[in-house]
């Protein structure tokens, strides 16, 4: 499989992709074989597995476990490198180029290289850009990074198209997990006018409209986790075969 050529493949013909984040802290394994199934009945097209404070080890077995119970594709989503395990199927190289935190840029990748070494893991370079919401979220306190003010637009489109510039094969997104608001859809629809590669937008999406909002506005893939955390129920209008509005 080709994860990243089936995404551009979807970008080609405007199919808007789902991905289900499944954050290692926050799921016990005894509850991933029924969380899965309903992903699996929704219209998620991937998996992401990730998160800012998973204990070391957790995300291989938690993986493992999802791995038994969908043909969707895995994708890790690190916020470290001992989130690297080589039962997925490919990971975001993210370099979080919202900051300016040489680790989160550079050096974690350098130190992750021996890693991935014992993996065959599709690797996916990807631009991370952490966008300001209102309140402090995780990622900003872990990578001791400042997200991007949402009101300077310019910035933000031309902190992606330096990332795409760099060869990053995909550009996210992230209002962070748990956002009270979603990325505003001038934002998205600034950095989307100026790309050629796809983009994914994350954090805070918690309805069907404001997920129909995001793909209007120009994301390509959308990442959703809090909202299925919170409320499994929320699958039920996510269900296979109901055409979104687009
Ligand atoms: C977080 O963008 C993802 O990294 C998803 O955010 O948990 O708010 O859906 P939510």
């Amino acid at each position: 499989t080709n994860i990243y050529k089936n995404i551009q493949a979807s970008v080609d013909h405007n199919d808007k992709l789902l991905a289900v984040l499944v954050d290692p802290d926050s799921f016990a394994i005894e509850n991933i074989a029924g969380f899965i199934s309903k992903v699996n009945a929704s219209i998620a097209t991937h998996i992401f597995v990730g998160g800012s404070t998973v204990k070391a080890g957790v995300t291989h077995s938690l993986v493992t476990e999802i791995k038994k119970h969908t043909q969707l594709p895995v994708v890790l989503f690190p916020g470290d490198i001992t989130q690297i395990t080589k039962k997925a199927d490919a990971l975001l190289f993210l370099s979080l180029i919202s900051g300016r935190n040489p680790d989160y840029l550079i050096g974690k990748h350098v130190e992750a290289i021996s890693e991935l070494r014992k993996t065959n893991l599709e690797i996916i370079p990807t631009g991370y850009i952490l966008i300001e919401n209102g309140k402090t979220c995780t990622v900003q306190t872990v990578t001791q990074t400042e997200p991007m003010p949402r009101s300077n637009i310019q910035k933000i489109v031309d902190t992606a198209k330096a990332g795409e510039l760099l060869g990053m094969k995909l550009m996210y997104l992230e209002a962070g997990s748990g956002a009270l608001e979603p990325i505003t859809k001038d934002i998205i629809s600034a950095v989307k006018k100026e790309l050629s590669i796809p983009l994914i937008v994350g954090g805070g999406i918690k309805t069907k409209n404001q997920l129909n909002e995001t793909y209007n506005s120009g994301a390509d893939l959308v990442v959703i986790g809090t909202a299925f955390e919170k409320d499994e129920s929320f699958f039920e209008q996510l269900k296979k075969n109901q055409e979104l509005r687009r």
